[in-house]
Parts: C-alpha cells; structure tokens; sequence
C-alpha cells in the first residue's frame, strides 16, 4: 500500500520522475560533445535552456504522458489592447502546441478582445480589470491578480503558469524544455555585462535592494513562471515587497523587474531560460541566438502609453 502511494505521488507531480514511453528512437545524446558557444547551466546546477541543448521530441512524449495543462497570463491594459492579436495568433502556432493551454487575458477593453481561433484543448479567457493611467498602477497590480488569479481559479487545474508581456509575440518554439519548478528569462540587454551594470536597485531602503557583488543575472519581468505553487509564492512577495516600499514612497528602479530580480537572487531559478526567449525586435540577432522563440515588438511609446 505504501509503495502504490508513493509511486502515485511521484508520478502525479508534474515536475518529478520524467517517464519516456516505450519505442521512442532518438539521436544518442553525448556528453562530450555539444554546444561551446555559450554556457548551459548555472552554478547552482540549473540548465540553461539553448537551442542545440534539448531534444524536443523526448521532453514533448515525456510531458504528454502526464497530460499537463499549462496557464499564462498576458495584461492589456488601455491602448496596449493593440498589442493582443498578434500576440495570440503566434502563441497558437508556437507555444506549448498540441498541449492545454488557457490564456488569462487581463483587460479594460473586454470588448475590443480579438477573435482569435483556438486549437482543441486550448481557451482563451478575459477577466476585466479596471482601467489605469499609471503604469505604477499595472506594474503593482499584475503581481496581485496573479497570485489571485492562482489561489482563486487555478489551483488543482493547472499544473504550471507563465506570465508574459503582451507587447511582443512568437517566432519559433516555446514548449517542454521551458517547465520548471521555478523559471526566469534572461534579460536580452545585459546577458554580456558585469554585474554591476545590471539595473537593479540600489537603494538599500528599497526591499528589491541587491548590493554591489550581489546577483546572478539580470531577469526581465517580462517572462516567468514555473509550477504553480512556486510562481504564487513569487507573485506574492513580489506584491509584498513594492506594497511595503509604496508605503514609504519608495519605487524600485525598474518597479516588479526589480522585485523579480531581487526574489530570484534569494530563490534560485531551477530553470533559467537564455534570451531567445525573449529578445527584442530592434536588436540585431546575436551569433550565440540560433533562434528567436519570443521577442518584443518595437513600440511606439507615444503612441501606447497613458500620458
Ligand atoms: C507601460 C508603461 C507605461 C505606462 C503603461 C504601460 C502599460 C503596460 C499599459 O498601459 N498597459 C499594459 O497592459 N501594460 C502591460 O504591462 C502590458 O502587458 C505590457 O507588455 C506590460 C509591461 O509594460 P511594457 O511592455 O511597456 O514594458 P517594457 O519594459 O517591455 O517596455
Ligand atoms: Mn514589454
């Protein structure tokens, strides 16, 4: 009895015990001889998911097996409404294709949602928000509806969540190799930097601080996620932490990136996912950038952003 309870456990947690079916035939993999453009894996021993590093079709069966169902999250607040189409017309071709996805769409606008056709086992969904003219208002409000959006709805429905920009969309594939207990992006302008270039907060008064010597890489805020229970306890100490700061007028140099960055320093990522999940359109591709699976689209900050 004990064994058959064990066994269950391991099998129905999303994130332990990978079992690959029966008869799948695959290149052999090597571990002398790889990738050397670029570095695969953190010092505290979590892969760094490149392009040339995974095998899409062994993680795709060993995933399918556990019939998992994935949640994401994307705000469209005010004119960025602009943003949403395209942003889920390429999800649908791209990301986590041929598994359960729903996507969360936070909005002002429900009216002005695309039409967007969903593959089977795939829904759109649309909770409204009310409308904001401080992006310090969305910034701080996206990690609370997050973290409700997890306790209220998501619990025992979904297996893992990633909360994305809606300013951007996909090129090329986003799926398998992106689970994760816990996940962060690297950020696309500063992956080549010392430290202490990165832009974190640097005021010691705020709780984002990290102090000069401090942090592993810069993270963007606009892609994470990770098990669901890992990215609610992300969600709610990120909101904690700017609602503690607000209270003594403070606000963090780049406001949730810089809570993100501050919490990933304590909570290490287990999975950190390399620029080409989320690169910039404006920005010339990189050599070591053998794909581009997300990036933001050039916007016109005039023209989308409240004044
Ligand atoms: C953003 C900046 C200033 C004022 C308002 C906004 C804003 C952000 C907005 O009016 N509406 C909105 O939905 N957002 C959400 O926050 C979008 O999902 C957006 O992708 C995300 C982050 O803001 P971005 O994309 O402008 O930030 P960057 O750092 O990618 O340029
Ligand atoms: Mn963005």
């Amino acid at each position: 009895m004990l064994c058959r309870f064990v066994d269950e456990n391991l099998i129905g947690s999303p994130d332990l015990h990978l079992m690959a079916p029966d008869g799948l035939k695959y290149p052999q993999p090597s571990i002398m001889y790889g990738r050397t453009d670029i570095v695969s894996v953190t010092p505290w021993l979590a892969p760094v998911v490149w392009e040339g590093t995974f095998n899409p079709v062994i993680l795709d069966s060993i995933y399918q097996k556990k019939n998992i169902s994935i949640a994401a999250t994307v705000f469209a607040v005010g004119k960025y409404i602009m943003f949403l189409k395209n942003f889920l017309e390429t999800a649908e071709q791209h990301f986590f294709v041929g598994f359960r996805v729903n996507v969360y769409v936070f909005t002002d606008r429900p009216k002005e949602v695309p039409e967007v056709k969903m593959a089977a086992g795939r829904e759109l969904i649309v909770r409204s928000v009310p409308s904001s003219k401080r992006w310090q208002e969305i910034s701080a409000r996206r990690m609370e509806l997050i973290q409700t959006l997890i306790e209220e709805t998501l619990l025992n429905n979904v297996d893992y969540i990633f909360c994305l920009d809606v300013d951007s969309k996909f090129h090329s594939r986003w799926g398998t190799e992106s689970l994760g207990g816990l996940v962060a992006v690297i950020h696309p302008g500063y992956y080549q930097d010392n430290r202490d270039k990165f832009p974190y907060e640097r005021r010691p008064s705020s709780r984002a601080y990290l102090a000069p010597g401090e942090g592993d890489f810069y993270y963007c805020g606009g892609a994470f996620g990770g098990l669901l229970m890992e990215v609610h306890q992300l969600a709610k100490t990120c909101h904690k932490n700017f609602e503690d700061d607000a209270k003594e007028n403070i606000e963090a140099a780049w406001q949730e990136e810089s809570h993100l960055n501050r919490y990933m320093w304590t909570n290490k990522p287990s999975k950190v996912l390399s620029p080409e999940y989320l690169w910039q359109d404006f920005k010339p591709r990189n050599p070591e950038i053998h794909t581009v699976r997300f990036s933001g689209v050039i916007k016109n900050y005039a023209e989308v952003r409240p004044h």
